[in-house]
């Protein structure tokens, strides 16, 4: 069925029941800084419905063309099932049946054999191996096309590091983001939150946001660079405007090449608690990435994210060239649960971290949650402490490291 995601826009819905009764289901977020090479997310384009942006269409490739394939296959062969509605649609960017009524399948597929098993989603994708909690990467100031304000750079993450245990570093972000507002209050700014849930202030510079987010941690008790840390995504596709030019309206610098994009990145990275930066460069900016990666691969996590949109075959450029050392992972974004899991046991095989992330566009689906727990990335973002949409992913971690207790890690790195 078509539902409504968190920006209020049609999204895909996905019931599936199982021979033994079994029922469930599950919802696809949507992005909006989007790759290039993302798999197609099928919209009508009728617009009179929507402004053309419902998925009626894709509801009745489910209806009409998977769900007749799928009967009478077995909900634990995943990848049979996956590669069969791969094969259905048969272009390479899943255009046909649309990758959101594939993936909305895929994972309803992989829900349902977890209940049917009765085995907790994460246990069942990840086996008795997945016991590490994911960091959460709190973006706690939003900017770019998340948000109106004057702040290129699209996310602001703080990162509890230093914390014991999952529930202790979201409550360190959690108490840091309370703060921030208090800051922005004091100084008669915005405390408007953006799509993930991140204070959207009006800032001088981009600069201005890293420097006020520090005195949030500080003035919250917790030291900058030992318990939080900093992430950044520039989401650079989103001010890149070609020929080797980044227009940065809220720098100093203005129009600035890759170079100088790098520069100031290291003079980031020198002055400021930063451990993480996604797409710092642009999706076709492949030289300006591996420079950068060059430079500061060996002190930051450098993770890709619209230059590989979970696609092996962008990720195998990626580590073959030296591109970035992480690749972002996002179900959405390839389509499957199993050729997402094929990207991450790529960016493994290479000594690659994998970043796992939520859409801006989200449901209260927590299939995410379960899925970062079970390939073991170390750490996720799923936005802010505001929007239950976001929230409702932090807490499904809070409730697997209760459930695990003891055997329960938390570390990065
Ligand atoms: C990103 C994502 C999620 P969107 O760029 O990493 O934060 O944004 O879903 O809009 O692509
Ligand atoms: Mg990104």
């Amino acid at each position: 069925m078509e539902i409504l995601d968190s920006r209020g826009n049609p999204t895909i819905r996905v019931y599936i029941e199982l021979s033994d009764g079994t029922n469930t289901y599950a919802s696809v977020p949507s992005g909006a800084s989007t790759g290039e090479f993302e798999a197609v997310e099928l919209r009508d384009g009728d617009k009179k419905r929507y402004g053309g942006k419902g998925v009626l269409k894709a509801v009745a490739n489910v209806n009409d063309i998977i769900a007749p394939e799928l009967m009478g296959m077995h909900a634990h062969e995943q990848a049979i099932i996956d590669k069969k509605m791969i094969d259905l649609d048969g272009t390479e960017n899943k255009s046909k049946l649309g990758a959101n009524a594939i993936l909305g399948v895929s994972m309803a597929v992989a829900r349902a054999e977890s209940i049917f098993a009765n085995i907790p989603l994460y246990e069942y994708l990840g086996g008795a191996g997945a016991r590490r909690i994911p960091v959460p990467c709190m973006n706690i100031l939003n900017g770019g096309e998340h948000a109106d304000n004057s702040v290129d750079f699209q996310e602001f993450m703080a990162i509890p590091l230093g914390a014991p245990s999952f529930k202790e570093g979201l409550r360190y972000v959690a108490e840091t983001f309370h703060v921030l507002k208090g800051l922005l209050k004091e100084r008669g700014l915005s405390t408007g939150v953006g799509d993930e849930g991140g204070f959207a202030p009006n800032l001088a510079s981009n600069e201005e946001a890293i420097e006020i987010i520090i005195e949030a941690i500080e003035k919250a008790g917790y030291k900058p660079g030992k318990d939080i840390s900093i992430g950044i995504d520039s989401a650079a596709t989103s001010f890149y405007t070609g020929e080797n030019t980044y227009d940065l309206k809220w720098s100093k610098g203005g129009k600035m090449t890759s170079e100088d994009i790098i520069k100031l990145s290291e003079e980031w990275v020198a002055k400021y608690p930063i451990v993480l930066w996604e797409d710092p460069l642009a999706e076709n900016d492949w030289a300006g990435f591996k420079e950068f990666t060059k430079r500061l691969g060996d002190k930051i996590e450098v993770v890709g994210d619209d230059i590989f949109v979970t696609n092996t075959k962008y990720i195998l450029r990626g580590i073959k060239e030296g591109t970035a050392n992480s690749s972002l992972i996002k179900l959405n974004q390839i389509g499957t649960v199993s050729e997402t899991i094929e990207a991450v046991r790529m960016c493994r095989d290479a000594g690659w971290r994998h970043f796992h992330s939520h859409r801006s566009g989200e449901t209260t689906d927590t299939f995410l949650a379960d899925f970062a727990m079970a390939m073991d990335g170390g750490h996720l973002k799923s936005g802010s402490a505001s929007r239950s949409e976001r929230l409702t992913k932090y807490n499904r971690l809070m409730e697997i490291e209760q459930e695990l207790g003891d055997r329960a890690l938390y570390y990065w790195k």
